[in-house]
C-alpha cells in the first residue's frame, strides 16, 4: 500500500529543537519518553471493550471520584516512565494527592503536571477522552545546569524538585499538549512555537504531522456548556448563554450546542473548528466554589495552546488562565476558553457591560 511520506512528530521536535542552539536535547527527550506512554494508553484505549480494563477499579482519587481501570493504567503508566526518564525533577498527577517523586539517580531539569485520563466519566461509553500535560523548568534551572555541566560532587545538596517547582504561573511553561484517544488517535502540543497536531498511524505505531500550525477561527458558532448548571449560574453567565440563543442573522446566532462532558474532546473540537467552552463557577456545590475544573492539569494547559493559536482563556472574573498563581496542586478554577472574539463577547457580559 502507498504511504505518503509524512513528517514524524520525532523529527518535528528536533526541528524545534534547532532553532535553539543553546537546547540540550532535553526536552526534546522528555516529549519523545511522553510520547511513548501515550502511545501504550492509545493501544490500551483501543482495546477497552475486549480486555479486562472498563469499569471501578475501587479506589477513590483526591478529588473524591471512584478510580475507573483505565485511569489507573494511564496514572501508573505516565508515572513509571517519567520517573525513570532523566529529565524530570517532580511529577503531579491529577489522580494524586501529593507530588510525585522522580527515581533517585534520575533527576532532572523539568517538571510535568499531567491529568492521565480526562473525561473519564466517558470511559465505559466509548466516548473520547484524552490525556493532557503541562512542563515547567524547574525554579532552579540554571543553577542546576551548570552544575550539571560541571562538578555534580558540590553545590547541590537535593537534585529532587518540589511543591513549589510545581506551583508556577501557566505562563512559564515551556510545553503543554494532550493526546486525544478519538476516532483516531492525536497529539497536540506546543512549545511555544505555534500549536501543531500529529495523527497517530497504529499500524506503523508513529505520530505523523496532520495539522500544522493550527489556528483557532476568531468568531464561532459553537458554544459548549453543561447547561445542566443554569440554576445555579451567577446571573451574567446566564444571560451570556440567553443571548446565545437569540435570533440574529448578522452574529449568526443562535449558535449551536456542543458539549461531550469531556474537557480535551470539546476543546480539540473547538480548537480545529471555532467555539466557545465553558466551565464557569457555580453555587450548586459549596465544596466546589471555584467551578470544577484543575488550574494545572487542565486549565493551564490549554490555555497555553489556545493562545499559542490565537484564542483565549480566562476566568469567569476575567482574570488570564495564564497569569493566575497557583497556590494548590489542585485547585480549580472557572475556565471560558476558545475563539477569541467570543470569549472577548463573554468578558463582557460577565463584567456587566452588556
Ligand atoms: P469527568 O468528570 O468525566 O472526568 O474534569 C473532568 C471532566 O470530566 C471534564 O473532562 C469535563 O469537561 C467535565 O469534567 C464535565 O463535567 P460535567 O459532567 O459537570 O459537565
Amino acid at each position: 500500500m502507498y504511504r505518503p511520506i509524512g513528517i514524524t512528530v520525532s523529527r518535528h521536535i528536533r526541528d524545534l529543537q534547532r532553532l535553539h542552539p543553546e537546547a540540550t536535547g532535553d526536552l526534546s527527550g522528555l516529549l519523545n519518553e511522553l510520547i511513548v506512554a501515550a502511545k501504550t494508553i492509545s493501544a490500551e484505549v483501543n482495546m477497552a471493550g475486549l480486555a479486562d480494563v472498563l469499569g471501578m477499579s475501587g479506589k477513590t482519587n483526591i478529588q473524591g471520584e471512584e478510580v475507573q481501570k483505565l485511569d489507573e493504567f494511564a496514572n501508573n503508566t505516565i508515572k513509571r516512565r517519567m520517573a525513570r526518564c532523566g529529565y524530570l525533577c517532580v511529577m503531579t498527577s491529577e489522580e494524586e494527592a501529593d507530588i510525585i517523586p522522580v527515581k533517585e539517580g534520575y533527576e532532572g531539569n523539568y517538571t510535568l503536571a499531567f491529568d492521565p485520563l480526562d473525561g473519564s466519566s466517558n470511559i465505559d461509553v466509548n466516548v473520547s477522552i484524552g490525556t493532557i500535560f503541562s512542563i515547567h523548568r524547574r525554579r532552579d534551572f540554571q543553577d542546576f545546569r551548570n552544575w550539571r555541566q560541571t562538578d555534580q560532587n558540590q553545590g547541590m545538596a537535593n537534585a529532587q524538585g518540589d511543591e513549589g517547582d510545581l506551583l508556577q504561573l501557566g505562563r512559564e511553561q515551556v510545553a503543554a499538549g494532550y493526546i486525544i484517544y478519538g476516532s483516531s488517535t492525536m497529539l497536540v502540543f506546543t512549545t511555544g512555537e505555534g500549536v501543531h497536531g500529529f495523527t497517530l498511524d497504529p499500524s506503523v505505531g508513529e505520530f505523523y504531522l496532520s495539522h500544522p500550525n493550527i489556528k483557532i477561527p476568531e468568531r464561532s458558532k459553537y458554544f459548549s456548556v453543561n447547561e445542566g448548571n443554569y440554576g445555579y449560574w451567577t446571573e451574567g453567565m446566564q444571560r451570556y448563554v440567553d443571548y446565545l440563543k437569540e435570533k440574529d442573522k448578522e452574529t449568526s446566532r443562535p449558535y449551536s450546542s456542543r458539549y461531550i462532558g469531556s474537557l480535551v474532546a470539546d476543546f480539540h473540537r473547538n480548537l480545529i473548528s471555532g467555539g466557545i467552552f465553558l466551565y464557569p463557577r457555580d453555587n450548586k456545590n459549596p465544596a466546589k466554589p471555584s467551578g470544577k475544573l484543575r488550574l494545572l492539569y487542565e486549565a493551564a494547559p490549554l490555555a497555553f495552546i489556545v493562545e499559542e493559536a490565537g484564542g483565549r482563556a480566562i476566568t469567569d472574573d476575567g482574570i488570564n488562565i495564564m497569569d493566575i498563581v497557583p497556590d494548590a496542586l489542585h485547585q480549580r478554577v472557572p475556565l471560558i476558553i476558545g475563539s477569541k472574539n467570543d470569549v472577548d463577547t463573554v468578558e463582557e457580559f460577565l463584567a456587566g457591560k452588556r
